[in-house]
Formats: structure tokens, C-alpha cells, sequence
């Protein structure tokens, strides 16, 4: 037994002193590409933060480590909802983007967007920063197969529609809207009375353009970004009823490539850049409703009274994606919430 000890010992040696070509092979085995999905490119806020993010790694690496953005979630030719099986399979090692989108391969990630969880930054930045949500998040993050890195924001989904001024669920009726591939979006809609059609953001252009679809849902830094207003979109409801994070995360078989050293970096650089991207959508949602406004879109902000009835008609789907995520975990940010409610 002990002579097994001491052999694997020597050998231990022996690897240890010719440590060097083997540290030289681990180099080697770098890629010289990392390859980073992102659904939009850096003109908007999150495909910004990749791009921060993909620069950081590569000036703190000294270029060790190349992360290059292909936006447009062009690795799954534009198919979002495939982003993370595809990591999973190797063909994305970088995820900059929204669980939103990956609800159809792991649900439990979407917990920030259960309707009107988080009503408003306040909320968001207690739940987002809470240890005890954000170690069990990432470790749900870990079991699916990514090291998560940092969380940065997509931004408050607001509607928007070319037929009328939404102000309570009733206006929805019969409106046809376009929504990214979660069921529980289209739930939502479908308990308004209104028609949900689930398609890629690069579908989604062309069918409100045509008017194959009367409305979507996105944050206005991308109504901006998009120009969503020359495709007839003259009504927006400004109802902030989900924000969902912008995860940073790695491929774990890609993050176990990396020495030690280097993980630290790639952290820090995810971490620094998803701050520099909070700021982003922060300024922008800061300044939107005008902006939009100038544009010669009705902006609709809901009041305290209207903002009841939009939650009131989401609670049954709320409650039932409560138990199809993670309802241990909603349960943790429903109590960050509601302390946050309290400091207010
Ligand atoms: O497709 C969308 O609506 C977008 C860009 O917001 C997402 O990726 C979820």
C-alpha cells in the first residue's frame, strides 16, 4: 500500500519536474478563440456589455484569452432559445445574455422574470445582490453546466403596439403580440385576452414591419436601439413587469481549461463589465419615456392603481411559474423584495 503511495508520489515528482512543457501543453491548449453568443450587438446596452466585457478579458489576458462577440445569436443562427444547449454542446463558450431566452432548457433560471417579482431597481438590486438568492442561483447555474460569472440587466420589458393606447388588461384583447420563446410570456398574454406568437428577435422585425404581429415587449433602450417605432409601433405601456439579469457564464469544460490565475481575471473582467452595463441601462431607462415621446410615440405610464390590475390579472400565471422555476428560491426573492419594499 505504501509502496503504491510512494509510487504515486515519485510520479507526482517526475510530472513536477518536467512540470514546465506540461504547463507549456496547458497553454497550447488554449483556444484561440473563445466564442461569446449575444442576441444584440453593442449598439444596445447588453450586446455593450459583452463587448466591455470580451475587451477586459483580452487586454487583462494580454490576449491569452480572445473572447469574440458574435451577435445576432449568430452561432445558432438566430435562434436564441437554442443558446444554451449549443454551450452545452460545445459550439458557444461564452453565454452574455438573458435565461429568458433558455426557458426551454433550463426554467429554473428564469426566477427573475416571474411577472411584476421585482417591480423596480430597488427590489432588482436587493434580489440581485443578495448572497443568499445569488449563491443558490449560481449554483443552479453551475448543475446546468456554466460557471456563472457576474449579473448584469437587461432592462424593464415595456408593451408596445400599433392599434391603441394600452392602459388595463382589457386593451389587450385580440391584440396580436409577438414573445420571446418563454411559455410563461406567452401565458401572460394569453391571460389578457390577447394573442401571443413566440419568434426569434430576428423574426420579430419583419412581423411587426409587415403586421403580421400588432405589438411586442422589450425594454426601451431597445425600442430605441431597434428603431421599433418605424415599424409601426405608436403605443407603448410603460409597466416595467419583468427584468430579467444578463448572465455572465462560461462553458464549464472551457472555465476547467483555464489556470487559476486567469479564471480570477475573466471574473473580475465580467464582473466590472456587467457594472459599466448596469450604468448603461440605468442612464437609458432613466431618459426613456422622453425620448421615446420625441419619437412621436404615446408613452403610457401606468398609475399606481393601473400598475394593481396589470398584477392582479398576472397573478394565477404567476403563481403557477412559481412552482414550474424554482419555488424555494422565488420564495427567497419574494422576501429580498418585500424588505426592499420596506427601506423604500
Ligand atoms: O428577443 C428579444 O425580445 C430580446 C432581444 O429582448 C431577447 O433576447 C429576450
Amino acid at each position: 500500500m505504501l509502496h503504491r503511495r510512494q509510487l504515486i508520489l515519485a510520479t507526482g515528482t517526475a510530472a513536477a519536474t518536467v512540470g514546465l512543457p506540461r504547463f507549456a501543453h496547458a497553454q497550447a491548449a488554449y483556444k484561440a478563440e473563445y466564442k461569446m453568443s449575444t442576441v444584440v450587438p453593442p449598439a444596445f446596452a447588453w450586446g455593450k456589455g459583452g463587448e466591455i466585457f470580451g475587451n477586459l478579458v483580452r487586454e487583462r489576458t494580454g490576449g491569452r484569452i480572445n473572447i469574440k462577440q458574435y451577435p445576432g445569436a449568430s452561432l445558432v443562427q438566430g435562434q436564441q432559445d437554442r443558446e444554451f444547449s449549443a454551450m452545452r454542446q460545445g459550439i458557444i463558450d461564452v453565454l452574455c445574455g438573458a435565461p429568458i431566452n433558455w426557458s426551454g432548457t433550463v426554467r429554473e433560471l428564469g426566477v427573475f422574470t416571474l411577472p411584476f417579482i421585482l417591480p423596480d431597481h430597488k427590489a432588482w438590486d436587493a434580489a440581485t445582490t443578495s448572497p443568499a438568492v445569488m449563491d443558490e442561483y449560481f449554483d443552479l447555474v453551475r448543475k446546468a453546466g456554466a460557471e456563472p460569472l457576474a449579473v448584469g440587466e437587461t432592462g424593464y420589458r415595456q408593451l408596445s403596439n400599433s392599434k391603441r393606447a394600452v392602459k388595463a388588461p382589457d386593451d389587450l384583447k385580440g391584440i396580436k403580440v409577438r414573445v420571446v420563446g418563454s411559455p410563461m410570456y406567452g401565458e401572460i398574454m394569453t391571460g389578457m385576452g390577447a394573442n401571443p406568437t413566440f419568434m426569434s428577435w430576428a423574426d420579430a422585425q419583419p412581423a411587426l414591419a409587415s403586421g403580421a404581429v400588432d405589438a411586442q415587449e422589450n425594454p426601451l433602450e431597445v425600442f430605441l436601439a431597434a428603431k421599433i417605432h418605424t415599424l409601426g409601433q405608436k403605443y407603448v405601456t410603460k409597466w416595467n413587469y419583468s427584468n430579467d439579469i444578463l448572465l455572465f457564464a462560461i462553458a464549464q469544460p472551457v472555465w476547467q481549461q483555464w489556470t487559476p490565475a486567469d479564471q480570477k481575471i475573466v471574473r473580475e473582467a465580467a464582473q466590472d463589465a456587467a457594472k459599466q452595463q448596469i450604468g448603461l441601462v440605468r442612464k437609458l431607462f432613466a431618459e426613456d419615456v422622453e425620448r421615446v415621446r420625441g419619437l412621436g410615440v404615446d408613452v403610457h405610464v401606468p398609475t399606481a392603481a393601473e400598475q394593481q390590475a396589470w398584477q392582479i390579472a398576472t397573478r394565477r400565471v404567476y403563481a403557477r411559474w412559481k412552482v414550474g422555476t424554482h419555488a424555494g428560491l422565488v420564495s427567497k426573492i419574494e422576501q429580498v423584495a418585500e424588505k426592499a419594499r420596506g427601506k423604500a
